[in-house]
């Protein structure tokens, strides 16, 4: 197991963005505002982020931004929430909010909301408790919630619940780790933590864990690191963290390192990429492993960064 390799991990996230015309990069290339926040926020976890040029990374944020005031996964590519999520949480680690219109980031997002107070993720009108969630978080870090009908958000959200405490994508869809980070995480961030029960979601949460001591994200199926955020962050908004074997986790996530060339994988002896590292690190950060800034469950955000934006006015 060993310990986190901090130092190969940072330089390995500043490497993917070097090759460009590598697999990665390529596969990444509609996607990149999203592995953009996976790096950059693994690199400030890791007390690293002043390691990138910030100023051009900015201006690249930037002109991904389309008229609608929604944000694409690069340049050329269109506009999506998942996108303009990522984009102003980039904007929220390098404390530059304030280059955002802010007016028309929200009335785009606000748009993307439909009378059952679910939200599509673009025009295109995919429905889906992801988009719930990102659209809760990013009008939260720009603080205008307001713009939206909450109740309905948190309604919808509601219908999506199942027998087991978890949630689904669409009212009746099987619960999912991830989706429950979603349903939890907009719950917790709009303080309607109440229509979840703690108890019967946790013990569904817990039993995501398998004998490696890795976490899956439903049942029967195989562990994987990313499940240590999705289902780690539920359990931390919920006070439950306690019901797993942390430290069977945390060895976990540690042998899925590439210990020479550094990035974290899926599963021990797979392939790095960008996405496991953040969240591995994400998920040995909510488990307090030494040297690492604590990250905020709900906003997906280090501490320092969501206290700037929501105590230090
Ligand atoms: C700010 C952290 C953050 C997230 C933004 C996009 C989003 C909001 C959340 C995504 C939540 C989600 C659905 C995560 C699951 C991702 C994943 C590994 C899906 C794989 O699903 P399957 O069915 O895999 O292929 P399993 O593990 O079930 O076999």
């Amino acid at each position: 197991m060993g310990e986190l390799e901090i130092e190969k991990h940072a330089q390995y996230i500043l490497s993917v963005e070097k090759r460009k015309d590598e697999f990665e990069s390529l596969v990444m290339e509609h996607l990149r505002m999203n592995g953009a926040y996976w790096g950059l926020t693994t690199l400030d976890l890791l007390g690293k982020l002043g390691d990138v040029d910030q100023e051009a990374i900015i201006s690249w944020v930037l002109k991904c931004q389309h008229e609608c005031g929604g944000f694409a996964g690069n340049i050329g590519h269109d506009p999506h929430i998942l996108y303009t999520l990522s984009a102003v949480q980039i904007l929220a680690l390098f404390d530059r909010l304030d280059v955002v219109d802010i007016e028309k980031v929200t009335d785009y997002i606000a748009g993307l909301q439909q009378d059952d107070g679910s939200f599509s993720g673009d025009i295109w009108g995919e429905i889906d408790t992801r988009f719930s969630y990102c659209a809760i978080c990013c009008l939260s870090l720009l603080h205008r919630l307001d713009k939206i009908n909450v109740g309905k958000a948190v309604e919808y959200i509601v219908s999506c619940k199942n027998f087991d405490g978890g949630f689904g994508c669409t009212p009746g869809a099987e619960s999912h780790a991830g989706q429950v980070f979603c349903c939890v995480g907009a719950l917790a961030i709009v303080g309607a933590m109440n229509h979840i029960n703690k108890d019967l979601l946790g013990w569904w949460l817990c039993e995501r864990q398998v004998q490696s001591g890795g976490l899956n994200g439903r049942p029967e199926k195989l562990p994987d690191v990313c499940y240590s955020w999705w289902v780690l962050s539920s359990l931390t908004m919920m006070d439950r963290v306690h019901w797993i074997d942390k430290d069977k986790l945390a060895s976990f996530i540690l042998d899925c390192q590439d210990k020479d060339n550094g990035g974290i994988s899926d599963r021990p002896d797979d392939a790095v990429d960008v996405f496991h590292t953040f969240f591995g690190v994400a998920g040995l950060s909510l488990l307090e492993y030494p040297g690492l800034k604590a990250i905020d469950p709900a906003y997906a955000l280090p501490v320092p960064v969501v206290n700037r934006i929501f105590f230090s006015k």
